[in-house]
């Protein structure tokens, strides 16, 4: 049995990529690829638990640490429990979000250097790493302006343009620095232009 790809999909608030996980979803599976779609941090029953302490609001001031670790934690358990298996049973995994976000929020956003998010990275997945990342682009005005004025905005959500730049700008320089794994796409654009660029993608996947 061949092991299973991994594909994750990354990109900032409102770049659209609760919207595009189905449509790679649907686009993989009309190919005859049998996939599992799953989402970070959550995709397990603790993961899930995790993510509501990390994007609620019931404790306030959070320190930097905790979070980074906190995601850490429930990235251990997916892989674990979801992701590794479902390779192993030669399945892909298609994950919304996972370490390249860590990197971008909690290193780019929060300031904490990208060597010791690195240790935790080489620590809790070995050596795993996407075989593949989707990275949806998108200038931080339009995100935000697209995700709406939420009626409740998580925990980031309610972060400056400051720090989403940062994380965007942490994105695009880790796309620069892996240009064989990172595929970037210009959200910007109609969603049907992004959607035919993300055909593309996964015609270049399966070929
Ligand atoms: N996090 C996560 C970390 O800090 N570190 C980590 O290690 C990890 C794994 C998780 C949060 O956790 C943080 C990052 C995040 O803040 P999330 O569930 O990934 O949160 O949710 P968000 O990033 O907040 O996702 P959003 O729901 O805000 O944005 P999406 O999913 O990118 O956007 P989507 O698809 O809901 O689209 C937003 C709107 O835009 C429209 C859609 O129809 C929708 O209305 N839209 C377009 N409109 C015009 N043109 C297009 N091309 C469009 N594409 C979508």
């Amino acid at each position: 049995m061949n092991r299973g790809r991994f594909i994750t999909l990354e990109g900032s608030e409102g770049a659209g990529k609760s919207t595009n996980m189905d449509y790679i979803q649907q686009s993989l599976q009309a190919r005859g690829v049998d996939i599992v779609m799953t989402r970070e941090p959550g995709g397990t029953s603790i993961g899930e638990d995790i993510r509501e302490l990390l994007l609620g609001h019931k404790h306030t001031g959070m320190s930097d640490d905790t979070e980074l670790l906190l995601m850490f934690a429930a990235r251990a358990e997916h892989i674990h429990k979801v992701i590794e298996p479902a390779l192993q049973r030669g399945q892909w995994v298609l994950c919304d979000r996972f370490t390249d976000a860590t990197y971008a929020y909690q290193g780019g956003g929060r300031g904490i250097a990208a060597e010791r998010i690195a240790i935790l990275e080489n620590w809790t997945q070995g050596l795993l790493r996407p075989d593949l990342t989707i990275y949806l682009d998108v200038p931080v005005e339009t995100g935000r302006q697209r995700a709406g004025d939420r009626s409740d905005p998580d925990r980031f959500e309610k972060e400056q343009n400051d720090f989403f730049n940062k994380v965007r700008q942490t994105y695009l320089h880790r796309g620069e620095q892996e240009p064989d794994r990172f595929r970037l796409v210009d959200a910007s654009m109609a969603l049907e232009q992004v959607q035919a660029r993300l055909d593309e993608i996964v015609l270049e996947l399966l070929d």
